[in-house]
């Protein structure tokens, strides 16, 4: 598989740091075939070099737009040496083989960043090299391709090590970078005619994707990405929006916290919990997540851990909701359900949901692994004289669970397994138990005896002197602030009890 060169084709844009890996080739014996401008550059360097229209016997044509596009210049790079028939036509037509291509492409996007008129761009779309680049990559096993300038200088220590010989792994590995090359540089073609963004930027089939009918408002266009049949069945109303699947991806992850816990519903809106409740019927959680904000539930998204059923769905079907999601539908309730014509009903799949979460940042993506985490009994570890109640322990896990899936900063209020309020998104954890004290007064929580659950660490004391004063008993955050010592003194002197779960959970 270490095969040794006798001839390379080198047509390049740039051809500084070219020069000691031309010389390299040359004191190697290699026979070098060259373009225009690159074989100038060369015989400069006082090494022979072979004009490739000794090759083809076209000269180049076209203002340089047809170099190297020839059947004797392909099929010296693409004939296959293990490969009677080919080896055949290489003499019958007078083809030399070609070992070694290697191309610096025209620069195009420099010329588009540039801003260059249209037709300087336009001039700047590499044919002939690119050809050579996806031919040679393509013929690895026998062609070593080298695309870019960046790679002189790895390709000469490759030369010097092997004496002119390339291994197969070091052809292949060449070859990807090579594709790479061309796929990027096609691309950014595509991008500079796309520049209206009149298409989607990546491919849609049936299977990955489809195109939404506008993006998160209606004057921007949308596009997912995904296989939702996958993940639920759809059983009645209309085409899911880009703001309706946000909605749908941050209810099934809410609800998965509670897969195994007794009946639990949660309502939704902008991707933030403004009702949830755990109670011994689907039907009571549901009233019971309504009464947190039965404001914000109006075109909401609601999902339940259990089957809806009919004196369930008698109750949904009086509430304007733009989605409902769970694992079943009795028969009856289905039947009411579908009485609203646009309401999307969803049975969620028991499939996995993915592991990974991915977001777009600056010109590239974010990816990282879930928050996978879910805090437990046994990763509490009490921090003050007083200990939670068996009660406060259930709504410290319960609201947890849920500040887990809010965005921040934030503080979630919970009291006897239903969410009071939350503040969502602040910029300050002391906006948030505000803004979820202040939301839960105004539905008629009775605080007295609510626990209170943050995302992050308390910075100073601030928040637990606010929640006390509200009647808060109980407080579950991760610890590991530097003044924890000035909150637990608070909550000590206060008769407030607080668990740590040494477990952030930041979610921008
Ligand atoms: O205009 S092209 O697409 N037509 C061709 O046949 C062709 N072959 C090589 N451009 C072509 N090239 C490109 O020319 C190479 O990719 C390289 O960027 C450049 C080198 O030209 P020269 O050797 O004349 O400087």
């Amino acid at each position: 598989t270490s095969k040794k060169a006798t001839s390379a084709l080198i047509s390049v844009f740039h051809k500084d740091g070219l020069a000691p890996l031309v010389e390299k080739l040359n004191a190697l014996g290699i026979t070098i075939y060259s373009t225009g401008g690159t074989e100038k550059f060369i015989k400069e360097l006082g090494i022979d070099v072979v004009p490739v229209e000794d090759i083809t016997s076209y000269p180049s044509i076209l203002g340089g737009r047809v170099k190297t596009l020839h059947p004797k210049v392909f099929g010296g790079i693409l004939n296959r040496q293990d490969n009677q028939g080919d080896q055949d036509q290489l003499k019958e037509f007078g083809i030399p083989q070609l070992d070694i291509v290697i191309v610096d492409l025209y620069p195009f996007e420099k010329t588009v960043a540039s801003g260059a008129s249209e037709q300087d761009i336009i001039e700047k779309i590499d044919i002939g090299g690119i050809s050579l680049i996806r031919a040679a990559a393509k013929n690895y096993k026998d062609t070593l391709c080298v695309s870019s300038m960046d790679d002189y200088e790895e390709v000469l220590e490759i030369m010097t090590n092997g004496n002119g010989s390339t291994t197969l792994e070091e052809r292949r590995r060449f070859a990807t970078k090579s594709f790479n090359v061309s796929s990027h540089y096609d691309s950014a073609i595509f991008n500079y005619f796309n520049k209206d963004l009149k298409e989607p930027s990546l491919k849609l089939s049936e299977t990955n994707g489809q195109i939404l009918r506008y993006g998160e408002n209606p004057h921007q266009k949308g596009f997912f990405f995904g296989d939702f049949d996958a993940l639920f069945q759809k059983l009645h109303g209309k085409e899911l929006s880009y703001n309706n699947l946000l909605d749908v991806d941050a209810a099934v992850n809410l609800i998965e916290e509670f897969k195994h816990d007794e009946p639990t519903f949660a309502i939704l809106k902008h991707n933030n919990a403004c009702g949830l409740a755990s109670r011994p019927t689907i039907k009571q959680a549901y009233l019971d997540a309504l009464a947190g904000d039965p404001v914000s539930a109006f075109g909401g998204v609601l999902i339940s851990n259990k089957e809806i059923d009919k004196p369930t769905a008698t109750e949904i079907h009086t509430l304007f909701c733009e989605v409902v999601i769970a694992p079943s539908y009795s028969e009856e309730a289905l039947e009411i359900l579908k009485g609203k014509k646009n309401r999307i009903l969803l049975i969620q799949k028991e499939v996995a949901l993915p592991s990974t979460t991915v977001r777009t940042c600056l010109n590239g993506v974010l990816l990282q692994d879930k928050d996978d985490k879910t805090d437990t009994l046994e990763d509490l570890t009490n921090v003050t004289e007083k200990n939670a109640s068996d009660q406060e322990l259930e709504d410290l896990i319960f609201a947890s669970k849920l500040c887990k899936h809010t965005k921040s900063n934030t503080i979630v209020l919970a009291k006897n397994k239903q969410l009071c309020a939350s503040g969502t998104g602040q910029t300050s954890r002391v906006d948030a138990l505000n803004q979820a004290i202040h939301k839960a007064k105004s539905f008629n929580f009775d605080l007295q005896g609510a626990v209170m659950a943050s995302d992050a660490f308390f910075p100073f004391p601030d928040c637990v002197e606010i929640a006390h004063k509200s009647g808060i008993t109980s407080v579950i955050q991760p610890g590991g602030s530097i003044k924890d010592q000035l909150s637990i003194d608070y909550c000590n002197e206060n008769g407030i009890s607080m668990v740590m779960t040494g477990t952030r959970h930041f979610k921008h």
